[in-house]
């Protein structure tokens, strides 16, 4: 068990930053180094590897019966800039050590079990996230995908000429019944194991999320010369917007309703020029979605009354706006007994953050382990889940899978 843990630090060292940043950008260069030496340690386990299209990498171990419905686990490894080197990461390297743990035991599964490295997890090159779970469960369609740019203004089909995957573009959708199960291992990315002291949180529930593009035209001009009241500020349109974000979500009904102007751009960035446009990418989510659409509709008036008040030419995309994903009981279950058989405490707890599991519960019953990560921080260079904390989630996983792939 110890080798995940060195292997996870070669990993963090795969980065556009500096150690303890970590940056790894889907189709970067790091991409692709990462990917390289995730599959040498699939094939030291001889596991049965592929990609589909995009990158998608199926890890398989077959079972006794091939040709029954697998049970799948895994994550990502693509990292926002300068986050943390757990998210993600520990599900996909966590997973492989769990089919390795599996393996010593002598164990043969009945049904294979698939290791998953999902392509683009984190919304960073293309605005969305999930783009490889959500092809593969239907959920964006492949004309849809191949509108998607990069803020360089490349797509897909540009960026996927660089790395020679397997398969078609069309073949990438699963089927319903590919899978028989799916359970994601991954850091709780928030304080609430760390808090009450619990070993392993299981997810019954994945928070809905949805993302906003607003692009703002103003006038611009010269910062000395133009008064105040004549102004078309898209600066300071923006600002409001930001606010009106924080402000939605804060006077929402639900203390779930979370919202983020994660992206503010001005142009042209001069500081004796009036900002003539403004961008900005929002991320707002809810558990709840009938609260969740509220809050857009809210947000999309106020920006309305902003830019009419300021004379301010807008448009607003809606990217993604998701249905929450509800876990299979059997399988929180089943996560349960594990916990149990090992000694762990557990906590059955939603998930606010997404993950490739909320689009894979449209091909198969899912669940999610999660474990502690320091006061819950996530997306940071400070993230850290503690190798005891780590082992345990990847012994919980194993014995989840092998209970799993018996039946
Ligand atoms: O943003 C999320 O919820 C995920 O960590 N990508
Ligand atoms: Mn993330
Ligand atoms: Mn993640």
């Amino acid at each position: 068990m110890q080798r995940v843990h060195q292997e996870l630090k070669k990993l963090a060292s795969i980065s556009a930053t500096p150690n303890p940043s970590v940056t790894r950008v889907v189709y970067s260069k790091e991409d692709l180094k990462a990917r390289t030496y995730f599959i040498s340690l699939c094939s030291e386990l001889c596991l049965k590897v592929r990609t589909d299209a995009i990158g998608n990498t199926f890890a398989r171990w077959e079972g006794k019966n091939p040709l029954l419905p697998a049970i799948g686990t895994g994550s990502h490894i693509d990292a926002i800039p300068e986050s943390g080197m757990y998210d993600g990461t520990v599900g996909v390297f966590g997973g492989l050590a769990a089919i390795r743990y599996v393996m010593e035991s002598g164990y043969v599964p009945e049904r294979s079990i698939e290791l998953l490295l999902f392509t683009s997890e984190e919304p960073t090159r293309f605005g969305i996230g999930c783009l490889g779970s959500r092809m593969l469960s239907g959920q964006l369609s492949l004309k849809n995908a191949r509108k998607l740019k990069d803020s360089k203004g490349r797509d897909l089909i540009e960026l996927l000429q660089w790395f020679n995957f397997d398969g078609q573009l069309k073949d990438i959708p699963l089927k319903k019944g590919y899978y028989d199960a799916f359970v994601e291992l991954h850091i709780e990315q928030g304080p609430i194991l760390e808090k009450e002291n619990v070993d392993i949180g299981i997810v019954t529930k994945i928070a809905a999320p949805s993302a906003l593009r607003v692009s703002l035209k103003g006038q611009g001009g010269h910062a000395g010369c133009v008064l105040m009241d004549d102004r078309k500020d898209a600066g300071c349109a923006a600002a409001e917007i930001a606010l009106a974000v924080e402000r939605i979500a804060k006077e929402s009904s639900s203390i779930d309703t979370v919202a983020t102007t994660g992206i503010l751009d001005i142009k042209p960035r001069a500081v004796n020029s009036i900002p003539k446009e403004a961008y900005l990418e929002i991320d707002l989510r809810d558990t709840n979605v009938a609260v969740r659409d509220k809050a857009i509709r809210d947000l999309k008036n106020e920006i309305e009354i902003i830019c009419n008040r300021r004379n301010i030419e807008s448009s607003v995309e809606l990217l993604n706006c998701d249905n929450p994903a509800i876990c299979q009981k059997e399988l929180v279950d089943a996560v349960q007994a594990a916990t149990e058989n090992l000694g762990y405490s557990h906590k059955k707890m939603i998930s606010r953050a997404y993950h490739d599991t909320l689009f894979m519960a449209q091909l198969c019953p899912t669940t999610m382990i999660f474990i502690p990560c320091r006061k819950g921080v996530s997306h940071h260079p400070d993230e850290y889940s503690s190798p005891e904390q780590i082992e345990k989630g990847i012994e919980t996983l194993a014995l989840t899978l092998k209970s799993l792939s018996s039946k």
